[in-house]
């Protein structure tokens, strides 16, 4: 199999196609562009920017989210604003689960998994609506229940 630093070369030199939502790719942009020290926030919290892999297409995706910690991990809220369906995103991560998630000016590897279990599930929304309190409005307006990734660093 691929090592990770073999994923690491492949998700800087495939072709990256950008958010066709015009706001979202402004932010990418901005917060890129900048090395990361311009266009981190939305509402005035933090934001990550997650690069990955679209799963039909192959092409690198960047979606940026609000910055959700615990501890060394961030968590991924696949809310898209309470929209009825799931973001493209979600089903592009549970293809594959090898993203970059940039914090400003850091980048890290990082695998994800989709948290299953209640229990943890109950504690990491928690630690989502403390980070954006929308959350919770965004869970409230859906009939779906809203996915949440947690992301960790890749063992070296
Ligand atoms: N969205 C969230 O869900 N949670 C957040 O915390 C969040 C925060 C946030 C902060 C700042 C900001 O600017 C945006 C923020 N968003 C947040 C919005 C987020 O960035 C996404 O725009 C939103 O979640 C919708 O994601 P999406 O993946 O559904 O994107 C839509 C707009 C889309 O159409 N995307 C592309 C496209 O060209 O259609 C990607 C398509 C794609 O991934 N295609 C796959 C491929 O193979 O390339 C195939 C996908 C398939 O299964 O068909």
């Amino acid at each position: 199999g691929l090592t990770s630093n073999n994923r690491r070369e492949e998700l800087t030199m495939s072709e990256y196609i950008p958010n066709p939502s015009k706001w979202v790719a402004e932010q990418v942009e901005l917060y890129e562009g900048s090395g990361g020290t311009d266009g981190t926030t939305l509402s005035g919290l933090p934001v990550v920017i997650v690069t990955n892999r679209g799963r039909k297409t192959r092409a690198i995706r960047k979606t940026p989210l609000m910055r959700v910690l615990d501890g060394n991990n961030y968590v991924l809220v696949a809310s898209k604003g309470g929209a009825p369906r799931h973001p493209l995103w979600y089903h592009n991560l549970k293809a594959d689960p090898n993203v970059e998630v940039r914090d400003r000016d850091k980048v890290y590897s990082m695998r994800v998994r989709e948290v299953e279990d209640p229990v943890e599930k109950h504690r990491v929304w928690d630690i989502a609506v403390e980070a954006y309190p929308p959350y919770q409005d965004y869970q409230e307006k859906t009939d779906r229940a809203i996915p949440v990734f947690i992301a960790e660093p890749l063992e070296n």
